[in-house]
């Protein structure tokens, strides 16, 4: 098992979109074990592969409060969108700030889990946002896009300023302010 770096934005490497998995095999597994421990360490509840520039369609997730729910998606695609939900999201690529952004409150994603095996799955709330959070990430795409550009030019700019030592000692852009 290893920890994996996290990409920050405004790295361009998170705008690549992300090409589908042919195989699932025991190489795979062994990085989505990364992707998970990453996750957990980071203290996350959704983590792409595009985040530790691996630029492939896989994503884990734990939305559960015990983190004892760990759901591994391959190659997702959302076939059902359903209703409006502005929750307030926050991203392991974007420390330190978190903003409203408006998402479908239900839906229903069919993917491949780590064995290779189609699964479908109905969800909402946080679960559907954060589902909703990973595809983007896989298409190049972040929660602070749906934000004014002006919101987005100061948290760029904040991250740009603070080093990357300073991020990963965990001390947040607010505070160096
Ligand atoms: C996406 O985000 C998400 O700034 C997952 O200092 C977030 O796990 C979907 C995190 C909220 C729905 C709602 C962020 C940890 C974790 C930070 C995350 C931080 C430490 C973000
Ligand atoms: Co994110």
């Amino acid at each position: 098992m290893a920890k994996l770096d996290i990409l920050r934005f405004p790295d361009t490497r998170l705008r690549i979109r992300a090409f589908e998995v042919t195989a699932v095999n025991d190489v795979l597994r062994l990085f989505i074990d990364d992707l998970f421990e990453t996750m957990y360490h980071a203290g996350g509840i959704g983590l792409a592969a595009t985040q530790v520039d691996f630029h492939k369609r896989l994503m884990v997730i734990d939305v559960s409060e015990s983190k004892t729910e760990p759901l591994c998606f391959i190659n997702p695609v959302i076939t059902h969108k359903e209703g409006v939900e502005i929750m307030q999201e926050g991203c392991l690529s974007v420390p330190g700030f978190y903003e409203d952004v408006e998402r479908a409150q239900a839906i229903t994603v069919k993917a491949l889990d780590k064995n290779g095996e189609a699964f479908e799955l109905t969800a909402d709330d946080l679960l559907a946002v954060c589902i909703q959070h990973e595809i983007d990430h896989l298409d190049g795409k972040l929660f602070v896009d749906y934000l004014s550009p002006l919101k987005r030019g100061r948290i760029r700019r904040k991250l740009e300023r603070m080093g990357k030592d300073l991020v990963n000692q965990n001390i947040r852009p607010e505070s160096t302010l």
